[in-house]
């Protein structure tokens, strides 16, 4: 038995955002049915292609223990299988551009007309207001939630990061939404209405940036290096390079091997409870108890100097070795990881975080489990679906469609061609 076991999820939803949302629905026991346009599908599927005729990584990461039904929503029967979904789905999730169900004839209202419990889930690029109409990326959303103009050096451009904070964020956002629209209609009966920006997640996860800018107010930001720097703040917050986000400082210094290996760094934090150690451990017992160094807040001046005597510490060691001497200890500290160190970290296969996954057209693959555990409801991460996979099954079993029914439906063009599930 899995959590959301009964749950049908009609998954109108393409590249990462919606994906990342109706793949945790999945995970977490839905029957997830992925709509996709016949012939066609999901454009992740034959984007970033590495290998040729088989559905890109992009697509088969973002896509797991979904059923896939080509349907084309813009013609009559399509039209009519659709609204046949809606009746029989506990939620619609999608991520078109503004404004794309309402042309295909599906707003909120005539949704809610077809099935009243239903629990509509949209993702877009911002909330309702000036810029309601864009259709948004992941690194546009980055920029307009706050994060990029405080990622990045001072002196450097602003920078996006790797994490898919726009995309991937904005799913979890949405899914947390979702779940909780199902919880409320387990009283109410009814069905709602989520929304999640992309911008709004961003800032939700930009929110310590927030924080900095209304303290910017009582003055200079004192834990950014800029403040030991004498290098006067604006009036925004700034970027802030690796200082740590929180009251205690830690900086990205360099381990052993830093020449040669881009990944030989640690993190390196100075939390207050475990000052005297650090001071220990780098050669510098003085500091313990001397002016100017004994307490936070007279540190605070002088913290590009205590880190280039804890990075001479460190660059003596391997990232591993700095975690080996400093956890016994409680120093906080952790080590850059590659995304290969990761992919050939056995310990995280262990747990379900990294998986090993096969693919009738690609064969197997690493891919990303799922990160939250659910004592009684475990994940077992299944390959995504072929395009259209499940159309025959799906007209049958969910929707009750007769033989010749389904034949007519296929004449009309609605559906792709139907074909055997494959292994
Ligand atoms: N049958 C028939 N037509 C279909 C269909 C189906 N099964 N599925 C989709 N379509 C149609 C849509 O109705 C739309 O047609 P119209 O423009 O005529 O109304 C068309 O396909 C294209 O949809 P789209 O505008 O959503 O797609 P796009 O590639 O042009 O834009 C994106 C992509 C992501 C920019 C846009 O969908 C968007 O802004 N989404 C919201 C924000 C978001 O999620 N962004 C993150 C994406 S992940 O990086």
């Amino acid at each position: 038995m899995k959590a959301l076991d009964g749950i049908k999820v009609l998954d109108f939803t393409h590249v990462q955002s919606g994906p990342t949302c109706t793949q945790l629905l999945a995970w977490f026991g839905a029957d997830v049915i992925k709509v996709e346009r016949p012939g066609v599908g999901d454009a992740t599927r034959q984007q970033l292609v590495d290998v040729p005729g088989a559905d890109s990584l992009y697509f088969t990461m973002l896509n797991h223990n979904k059923r896939s039904i080509e349907l084309n929503s813009k013609n009559e029967t399509g039209k009519a299988v659709l609204t046949r979904l809606i009746e029989e789905c506990d939620v619609l999730v999608e991520n078109f551009a503004p404004g794309a169900l309402d042309r295909m004839g599906f707003s909120w209202e005539r949704i809610q007309e077809i099935n009243p419990r239903i629990i509509m889930a949209s993702i877009k690029g911002f909330g309702p207001g000036k810029y309601q109409d864009c259709k948004v990326y992941e690194n546009v959303a980055q920029c307009a939630g706050g994060s990029a103009s405080t990622t990045g050096f001072l002196d450097g451009p602003p920078l996006v990061t790797g994490a898919q904070i726009g995309d991937s964020g904005t799913g979890l956002h949405l899914c947390l939404g979702i779940v909780t629209a199902l919880f409320q209609r387990e009283k109410s009966g009814r069905g709602q209405k989520v929304s999640a920006a992309m911008q709004d997640a961003v800032l939700n996860l930009a929110r310590v940036k927030m924080r900095d800018q209304q303290r910017l107010a009582a003055g200079p930001l004192k834990e950014y290096s800029q403040f030991g720097e004498g290098i006067p703040f604006t009036d925004a917050t700034p970027r802030a390079g690796n200082d740590s986000g929180g009251g205690q400082p830690g900086r990205i210094l360099k381990c052993k091997g830093w020449e040669t290996d881009p990944n030989a760094y640690t993190y390196f934090i100075i939390q207050a409870a475990v000052w005297e150690k650090v001071c220990d451990l780098i050669g510098e017992p003085d500091w313990k108890t001397a002016d100017g160094y004994k307490s936070p807040p007279e540190r605070l001046d002088k913290l590009n100097q205590i880190f280039e005597r804890i990075e001479e510490w460190t660059m003596t060691k391997t990232k591993f070795e700095v975690m080996d001497v400093c956890n016994p200890l409680d120093i906080p500290v952790g080590p850059i990881l590659s995304m290969k160190e990761i992919a050939e970290d056995d310990g995280l296969y262990a747990t379900g975080t990294m998986v090993k996954v096969d693919h009738p057209e690609r064969g197997e693959y690493l891919s990303v489990g799922c990160p939250i555990k659910l004592s009684d409801s475990p994940v077992e991460v299944e390959r995504s679906p072929l395009l259209g996979e499940h159309t025959a099954e799906i007209l049958s079993q969910v929707l009750g469609y007769s033989d010749d029914e389904i034949q007519d439906i296929v004449a009309s063009g609605a559906v792709g061609e139907l074909k055997a599930a494959a292994e």
